[in-house]
């Protein structure tokens, strides 16, 4: 059997059919640096946590809805797809003929697959505002802080992300990076939509060969390939910002600043330097200051500082900064330490925001639009940040500040979730369990049982990309990627599309939502209207559809290769003012400073976050756990895929420990662990590391949250950093999500026999001889045997 092409997040590659209804995954022959996460894709797409037919958790079959407070922790009922469809048909027209269509909650926040049909939020988007609107989510996890400051800052968010100066110019013209969160390798691989070439590895590999230095400042070493020349700085992670006004301290004080910069690109400076020489609050922001909180010698930050001034310096930033207690000052005074610098706009100067943190920041390829799903408005108004999910289920009717308004929580009955994974993404999940208890009708969309699927009363079967056809492409990929089927849907698992399409044909609308067409007519329509507008654009000719589909990709037009941020607005700020209140880069913002806000000033400041090492917080749990993006899958997806499983210590998430930290607590390589603090605890398998500042730990997010029945804050058995991390803002002014850091306590795990892994076997599953479909509610089930959830019999992969 021939060879499909398909895309995903982690890169283009090619699928072999076995014989046996298994796959063989091969990378694009293009791509110089193939993803490790390709190894997870075999084994995940057939595994035993696949949803297989439609399911209804026990309690709510039985009761209805309002019966929340078994969720996560019921069997479910398999029954049919026209009992499972008639059921959310219903839900639906009750919940908006009861409450609005404001009561359903559609954020439904994820990062789904690639592909640009199928994809799951774009379906489910689509299908809700057609069915009369919805309470819809904004920004996101990744960057939910950065998205609201930036815009205020410099004018444009996605400006700073999509323009950031390219990979090759970096190469050719910086001299020294200075990379707060470093560049790290392991996230590169990733980028949303699609990659058909990996080139940031080999641009890394550019950048040693160039002699360009690299300041590292993270509390990680592996946030640097081993390679360029490193001066590895291992700040006490949340204390960026200190050490970034020191840096730009000491350049004043040493009269190192770039004056004229200032005066013509920025607006706000001399409130800065107040604050930065103590006039304004009598604490200069000097080394000696910052060097007791982030935890590196004065003379080493003074050293660095001039060291920055004395070549062609980069300040980077990585995304995890912000995502984290105050997220705005990092990357603020990190903007403000480049213009003191005065080299923003020239050649490998200035600032970048996220190289490292996704594949495509900094890539050459042609940022062209690909073509998308039509998207009709949504005629309800109600949204909330993205992160606040849980405050919105727990709070209705609320007020809370964000971007400089007062909002209200509308009251959601209905969640309708396709795409995401809650139950990986969110923070304090105890917090979001209580949250998810309280709506009346809980409807998941998924191809596995994830902990999101545990925690629903109506989970349907999704199909993947592989079993279903599509094109795909990323933000600054070189190719539409023709995503052919490779398999056959894996038990009775339906695309989103088809299940949406169901939907609206009982609710009235499916004329509007299919527009009378079939996933294929779908995805020729799409590419001959786009294809249609890049010729008028004079912008590219692609092939006719079926060509395109059968050579399985087209090649989009390239671009220039160089390219520097804010190079024109330096060069001429009257005639390219930036879309900000001055048109100058805000070193001191008016708007921000009116809001009054006590954890956004209106300028770049040190707020000491609650949980730092030597804060009172810290006598109890004194360890800094840091919550970043796993090197061995996406999030929670691939987590059943070989190079997860491959990764995990004593059949648990790898926690990485510091030998003193570890001798401390008697804790040897391999052991099994408890992490802890008042929010939660989980389990875990210690990893000894002396590339971690002391006092660190590392966990990574998306090990599958399991949490273990009865207790109560929650004990996941997994290894999950969410049942440790807390639901708290960054600020009232992004209200974006902190999951990168949390205080905790480690210990060696003493209690005996340690709850087994479940959450990699399917939750229990009753079968339903089922009867004819009803509209509502049915009565219970007919009670059917009781398949207990198997537990790993022993750790089911070996290091
Ligand atoms: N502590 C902490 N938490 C964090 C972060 C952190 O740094 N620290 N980072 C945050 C960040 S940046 C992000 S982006 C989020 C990521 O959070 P998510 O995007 O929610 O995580 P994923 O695991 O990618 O979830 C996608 C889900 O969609 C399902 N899926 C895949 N394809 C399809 C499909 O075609 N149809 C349907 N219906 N479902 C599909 C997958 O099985 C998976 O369960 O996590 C955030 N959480
Ligand atoms: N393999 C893989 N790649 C991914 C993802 C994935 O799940 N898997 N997810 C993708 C997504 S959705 C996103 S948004 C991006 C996220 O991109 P980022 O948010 O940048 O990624 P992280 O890995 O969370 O964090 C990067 C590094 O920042 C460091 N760090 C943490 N806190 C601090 C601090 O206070 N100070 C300093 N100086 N450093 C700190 C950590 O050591 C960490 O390794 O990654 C993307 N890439
Ligand atoms: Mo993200």
């Amino acid at each position: 059997m021939s060879d499909r092409p398909t895309t995903s997040h982690w890169g283009a590659f090619r699928v072999r059919p076995r014989p046996d209804g298994g796959v063989l995954v091969e990378p694009h022959p293009d791509d110089p640096a193939p993803s490790p996460l390709l190894a997870g894709v075999a084994g995940s797409l057939h595994h035993r946590t696949r949803v297989r037919r439609p399911a209804v958790r026990e309690g709510w079959l039985r009761g209805g809805p309002g019966t929340g407070a078994g969720r996560g922790r019921e069997p479910f009922v398999e029954v049919s797809w026209e009992r499972a469809l008639d059921l959310v048909a219903g839900e639906l027209a009750r919940v908006k003929r009861e409450f609005g269509p404001q009561a359903v909650f559609g954020g439904s926040y994820g990062w789904a697959s690639a592909g640009r049909f199928h994809h799951a939020q774009s379906q489910l988007h689509r299908f809700l505002a057609l069915f009369g609107g919805y309470t819809s989510s904004r920004n996101s996890y990744s960057l939910g802080t950065s998205l609201v400051l930036l815009p205020r800052v410099v004018g444009d968010a996605e400006a700073v992300l999509r323009a950031a100066s390219s990979w090759p110019t970096i190469v050719r013209h910086t001299r020294l990076i200075v990379a707060f969160g470093g560049v790290p390798a392991k996230n590169v691989y990733v980028t949303p939509g699609g990659v058909t070439r990996h080139t940031t590895p080999g641009f890394l590999a550019e950048l040693a060969a160039a002699g360009t230095e690299v300041a590292l400042v993270s509390p990680l070493r592996d946030d640097l390939p081993d390679g360029p020349v490193t001066d590895w700085l291992p700040v006490v992670p949340g204390t960026d910002t200190a050490l970034m006004l020191a840096l730009t301290h000491t350049l004043v004080a040493e009269g190192l600043h770039d004056r004229a910069f200032l005066a013509r690109c920025t607006s706000g400076w001399p409130v800065l330097e107040r604050y930065l020489d103590g006039r304004a609050d009598g604490t200069p922001k000097d080394a000696d200051w910052a060097a007791p909180i982030c935890g590196l010698a004065a003379e080493r930050i003074r050293a660095l500082a001039r060291r920055m001034a004395a070549t062609r310096t980069l300040v980077t930033v990585t995304w995890s900064l912000q995502r984290a207690r105050y997220g705005e000052q990092p990357v603020w005074a990190a903007l403000a330490l480049a213009c003191a610098l005065g080299q923003i706009g020239l050649p490998g100067g200035g600032f970048g925001h996220g190289y490292g943190s996704m594949g495509d920041v900094g890539d050459t390829g042609p940022a062209l639009r690909l073509p998308f799903l039509p998207q009709p408005a949504n005629p309800v108004e109600e949204f909330i940040p993205c992160a606040r999910i849980a405050d919105l289920l727990l709070h209705p009717g609320e007020e809370y500040p964000y971007d400089g308004t007062t909002r209200r929580y509308p009251d959601v009955r209905l969640v309708h979730w396709a795409g995401g994974n809650p139950f990986h993404h969110h923070q304090d999940l105890g917090r979001l369990r209580r949250a998810f208890a309280r709506p009346e009708t809980v409807v998941v969309h998924e191809p596995h049982w994830t902990a999101t699927a545990r925690h629903a009363d109506i989970v349907l079967p999704a199909t993947t990309p592989l079993e279903r056809e599509d094109f795909g492409g990323g933000r600054r990929d070189t190719h539409l990627v023709a995503m052919h089927r490779a398999v056959d849907p894996v038990g009775e698992a339906r695309d989103d599309h088809a299940i949406l399409a169901a939907l609206a044909e009982r609710l009235g609308f499916a004329p509007e939502f299919t527009e009378g067409r079939t996933p294929r007519q779908w995805l020729e329509h799409l590419y001959g209207q786009w294809a249609e507008q890049l010729r008028a654009d004079g912008a590219g000719d692609p092939p006719p559809f079926d060509r395109f589909w059968a050579d399985g990709e087209w090649q989009l037009p390239g671009q220039p290769a160089e390219r520097t941020l804010f190079a024109e607005f330096r060069a001429d700020p009257e005639r390219h003012p930036l879309a900000t209140p001055s048109g100058r880069i805000e070193l001191h913002s008016p708007a921000i400073a009116a809001l009054g806000l006590p954890d956004c000033p209106g300028h770049p400041a040190w707020l000491d976050p609650p949980e730092r090492p030597g804060t009172p917080a810290a006598r109890r749990h004194p360890l800094l756990l840091v919550a970043n993006q796993p090197a061995t899958r996406l999030h929670s997806q691939l987590d059943v895929g070989a190079a997860s499983l491959a990764d995990k210590v004593a059949g648990r998430e790898a926690v990485e420990v510091h030998p003193d930290d570890a001798a401390a607590r008697s804790v040897a390589d391999g052991d099994l662990v408890r992490i802890f603090n008042d929010r939660g605890a989980c389990l875990a398998g210690a990893r000894i590391s002396d590339r971690l500042r002391p006092g660190v730990l590392r966990l990574p997010t998306g090990a599958w949250f399991d949490p273990v029945p009865g207790t109560e804050p929650p004990l996941c058995a997994h290894g999950n950093p969410n049942a440790l991390t807390a639901d708290l803002p960054s600020s009232r002014l992004s209200q974006g999500c902190t999951g990168q850091h949390a205080l905790v306590q480690l210990e060696r795990w003493t209690g005996g026999d340690p709850p087994p892994v479940t959450v990699h076997h399917p939750p229990v599953l009753l079968p339903c001889p089922d009867p004819a479909p009803s509209p509502t509610p049915g009565p219970g089930p007919t009670p059917g045997t009781r398949t207990a959830p198997r537990p790993d019999p022993a750790p089911e992969a070996v290091r």
